[in-house]
C-alpha cells in the first residue's frame, strides 16, 4: 500500500507533481521506501555498528554502559573508524573503476583498436604527457597517446612510488602528504590495504586508520577521479560554457524520450550521436513519434550535458518519477547510483529499463551489454529498443511543465579563459577579486540528494543562495549542480538577484552565473585543479589550506561522498557534510576528524543539519583564512565609494 504523499517532499513543481501521480498510480518512491525503514538502527546510524567478522554482529551503547567493546576488544573509535576507512575504500574503488575502465578505452582508441572514439583535445593530451613525464618533441600524437593510456593504466597496479598526479597540488602541499606519509603509491594498492587493515585483528587504532582512509581518498581524488575526467576531456572535448535546460519539464509528450543515467558516458556519448542517426529518426517518425529526445539523470547527466548540452531530467531522486510521467521509452543505466526498484516501478508503465555493464545488474532489468568495441552498435540498438516502444504508452502521461534553463560547462581551464580572455587563459582576475574582497571566497558545493533529507534539493539551495548572498562564488558537480540549476541559480541573471554585491559585480562583468557548473562527481578533480590554480597564481598563500574556500555535500548519500570529503579534507579544505555522519557515536574519532585531523592536514571535517547554519560555518572559515592571509579588511576598503573616500582624504 502506498503511504501517503506529502506536498513537502520537493521543493520543484515538476517532482511534486509526478510524486502525486504516483500516489494516484499507488506506485512506491524512495521517500515511502525510507519511511517504512523508521525507525532506522541507532546503532548504524552512529557508526557504532560492525559486522567484520562471525563473532559479532556487535554494537556499542552510545550512552557510555555496556558494551563498550566488540567480542574482539574493538571499541567505538576503532569500529566507527574502520566503518569510515571501508566507505572511503568503496568511494575510491567507484571512481577509481570508472576511471580505469575510460584508461583502457582510451589506450585502446590510441592503439586504434577501436572506432568511433577519437582524440579531441590535444592540447590537454600534451599537457597531460608532461605531467606524466613523457616526452613529447616531435612525436605524433597516436604515439603520445599509446604512452598516456599505457601510464595511466599503470597507475592502477602501480605498487611503488608515487602517483604522478599528486604532483600537480602545490609544492608545500605535496610536503605535508610526504612528510605524513599518504602519498599513494597506487591506486588499488591503497584499496586492498583499507581492506585488509579493517579485517578482524588488524589495525585498531582509529588514527592509523583514518591516515589509511587519506591515503586511499588521495588516490581517488587526484588518482583515479582525475585520470577519468582527464582522459574523458581528450577524448570527448573539453567542456566550454553552453546552455541548456534541466528538470522532469524537458520530457516530450510526442517525441521519444531516452533518459541516460548512472556515471559514466563512455555509452552515452554513442547515444547522444545515434539518437541524431538519420535512419533511427525516420524509424521514429514511422512510430509516430515528432523526433527523439534525450535526457540525463544524475552524473551521466552530468557528462553529456557538459559536453553536448544534453538537457539533464532530474537528479538522483528524480529518477523513479521520469518512469513515473509515463513517456519515459527507456531508461538507460550504467554504473552507480541507480535503484533496484526501477523495473517495478516500470512495471506500472510502458518504460524498458535497461543495464548495460557487466558491474551493474538489477533484477527484472533487460541487459544490453557494452562494449567499446562495438560502442556505436549497442548505442543505436538501445535507442531503436526505445522507438519501437513508442507505440505501447499507455495512456494517462503526465508531463510537468517545469524547467529552467541553466549554463554549464565550467572546467578549470574555461574559467581561465572566461577570467583572463582566450589568448590569456588566467587565474589573476579571480585572485584579484579574492583579495580585494568583491568575491569573499569560494565553495564547492557537490553531492547527492537523500530521502532523509526532504524537501528534496532543499538543503542544497538554502545553502547555496545563503553563500552567494555573502558573496561567495560557489563551484558544483553532481547532483547538487543539478538541483541549485533547478531553483534558477545556473544562470547569469542569478547574480542580480541573489547574490550578494560584490560577486554580483564579477559576475556581471564576465558574464557568468554565481554557481558554475563543473560537472559529474569525478569531476570534482576539476575543482582541486581550480583551487590549485588559485594558489599558483599567486597572492593568496602558497597551499591549499591558506585559500578562503570551504566544501560542503549537503545531502550527501554515497560512500563515494566520503571518500570526496575525505579527498578535500585531507587536500587543506574545510568540509560541512549535511544529514547525518557516520562516526558521531565515537567521541574520540568525531573530535579528531571535526578537529585534531585539522593539525596534520590543513583541513578538517564539520557536520550541520541546518543549511543556513552550515553555511555560516563555511563563510566563518573563509573569513579566518582572509583573516590569516591580511586581506579581511579589503572588502570595506572596496565597498567604500567615491564620496566615502573624498570624504576620508
Ligand atoms: Fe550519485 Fe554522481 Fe551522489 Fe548524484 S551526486 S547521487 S553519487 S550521481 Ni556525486
Ligand atoms: Fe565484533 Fe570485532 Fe568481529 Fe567487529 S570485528 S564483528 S567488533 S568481533
Amino acid at each position: 500500500m502506498a503511504i501517503e504523499k506529502k506536498p513537502e517532499k520537493a521543493i520543484d513543481e515538476a517532482s511534486l507533481t509526478l510524486i502525486c501521480k504516483a500516489c494516484e498510480d499507488g506506485v512506491d518512491l524512495s521517500w515511502d521506501r525510507f519511511e517504512r525503514q523508521q525507525p532506522q538502527c541507532g546503532f548504524g546510524l552512529l557508526g557504532l555498528c560492525c559486522r567484520h567478522c562471525s563473532m559479532g554482529p556487535c554494537n556499542i551503547n552510545p550512552f557510555g554502559d555496556e558494551p563498550s567493546v566488540g567480542v574482539c576488544g574493538a571499541n567505538a573509535d576503532t569500529i566507527a573508524a574502520r566503518h569510515f576507512g571501508r566507505m572511503t575504500a568503496a568511494g575510491t574503488a567507484a571512481h577509481s573503476d570508472h576511471g580505469r575502465g575510460v584508461a583502457q578505452t582510451f589506450l585502446a582508441v590510441a592503439r586504434g583498436e577501436i572506432k568511433g572514439y577519437q582524440i579531441k583535445d590535444e592540447q590537454k593530451l600534451l599537457k597531460l604527457a608532461m605531467d606524466f613525464g613523457i616526452p613529447i618533441g616531435d612525436r605524433s600524437i597516436q604515439d603520445i597517446a599509446i604512452d598516456v593510456g599505457e601510464k595511466a593504466l599503470g597507475m592502477f597496479g602501480q605498487q611503488e612510488g608515487e602517483l604522478p598526479l599528486l604532483k600537480r597540488a602545490p609544492l608545500k602541499r605535496q610536503e605535508i602528504w610526504r612528510k605524513l606519509g599518504v602519498l599513494p603509491r597506487g591506486i588499488d594498492r591503497e584499496v586492498v590495504e583499507m581492506m585488509h587493515r579493517t579485517n578482524i585483528g588488524v589495525d585498531m587504532e582509529y588514527h592509523n586508520i583514518i591516515k589509511h582512509a587519506t591515503r586511499t581518498a588521495l588516490a581517488d581524488g587526484w588518482g583515479g577521479s582525475m585520470i577519468a575526467t582527464e582522459l574523458q576531456d581528450v577524448m570527448f572535448g573539453t567542456p566550454m560554457p553552453l546552455v541548456s535546460s534541466v528538470n522532469l519539464g524537458i520530457l516530450d509528450k510526442d517525441t521519444v524520450n531516452i533518459i541516460v543515467h548512472g556515471h559514466e558516458p563512455l555509452l552515452s556519448e554513442m547515444i547522444v550521436a545515434a539518437s541524431r542517426d538519420p535512419e533511427l529518426l525516420a524509424l521514429a517518425t514511422e512510430k509516430g513519434a515528432k523526433g527523439i529526445s534525450l535526457g540525463g539523470i544524475c552524473c551521466t547527466a552530468n557528462e553529456i550535458l557538459m559536453r553536448h548540452g544534453i538537457p539533464i531530467a532530474g537528479d538522483f531522486l528524480q529518477q523513479e518519477l521520469a518512469v513515473i510521467s509515463g513517456v519515459c521509452d527507456a531508461m538507460v543505466v550504467d554504473v552507480q547510483c541507480f535503484f533496484l526498484s526501477l523495473p517495478s516501478v516500470a512495471k506500472c508503465y510502458h518504460t524498458k529499463i535497461f543495464t548495460t555493464n557487466v558491474r551493474g545488474m538489477i533484477e527484472g532489468a533487460i541487459h544490453v551489454e557494452f562494449h567499446e568495441h562495438h560502442a556505436m552498435e549497442t548505442a543505436k540498438k538501445l535507442v531503436r529498443e526505445a522507438i519501437e516502444n513508442f507505440p505501447n504508452r499507455k495512456g494517462g502521461e503526465v508531463v510537468p511543465k517545469d524547467k529552467m534553463d541553466l549554463v554549464a560547462g565550467f572546467s578549470h581551464e574555461t574559467i581561465g579563459y572566461m577570467l583572463g580572455g582566450l589568448f590569456r587563459a588566467s587565474y589573476k582576475p579571480l585572485n584579484d577579486n579574492i583579495i580585494n574582497g568583491r568575491i569573499r571566497g569560494v565553495a564547492g558545493v557537490v553531492g547527492c540528494n537523500n530521502p532523509r533529507m526532504v524537501p528534496l534539493d532543499d538543503y542544497h539551495v538554502k545553502m547555496v543562495k545563503e553563500l552567494i548572498k555573502h558573496d561567495v562564488l560557489v563551484l558544483q558537480t553532481g547532483c547538487s549542480a543539478i538541483a541549485c540549476a533547478k531553483a534558477g541559480l545556473l544562470v547569469p541573471e542569478a547574480a542580480a538577484k541573489y547574490a550578494g554585491p560584490g560577486l554580483a559585480e564579477v559576475c556581471e562583468t564576465v558574464g557568468i552565473p554565481p554557481v558554475l557548473h563543473m560537472g559529474s562527481c569525478v569531476d570534482n578533480s576539476r575543482i582541486l585543479m581550480a583551487a590549485t590554480a588559485v594558489v599558483k597564481e599567486g597572492g593568496l598563500g602558497d597551499d591549499l589550506s591558506d585559500l578562503p574556500a570551504a566544501g560542503a555535500a549537503p545531502e550527501w548519500m554515497s560512500e563515494k561522498a566520503i571518500a570526496i570529503g575525505q579527498y578535500f579534507v585531507a587536500s587543506g579544505i574545510y568540509v560541512v557534510f549535511g544529514g547525518s555522519f557516520p562516526t558521531l557515536g565515537a567521541k574520540k574519532l568525531t573530535e579528531y576528524l571535526f578537529n585534531g585531523i585539522e593539525k596534520e592536514v590543513g583541513g578538517k571535517w564539520a557536520f550541520e543539519s541546518d543549511p543556513i547554519k552550515a553555511a555560516h560555518l563555511m563563510i566563518s572559515h573563509i573569513d579566518a583564512k582572509r583573516k590569516a592571509l591580511g586581506i579581511d579588511t579589503a572588502k570595506e576598503r572596496v565597498l567604500l565609494d567615491m564620496g566615502d573616500r573624498r570624504a576620508l582624504d
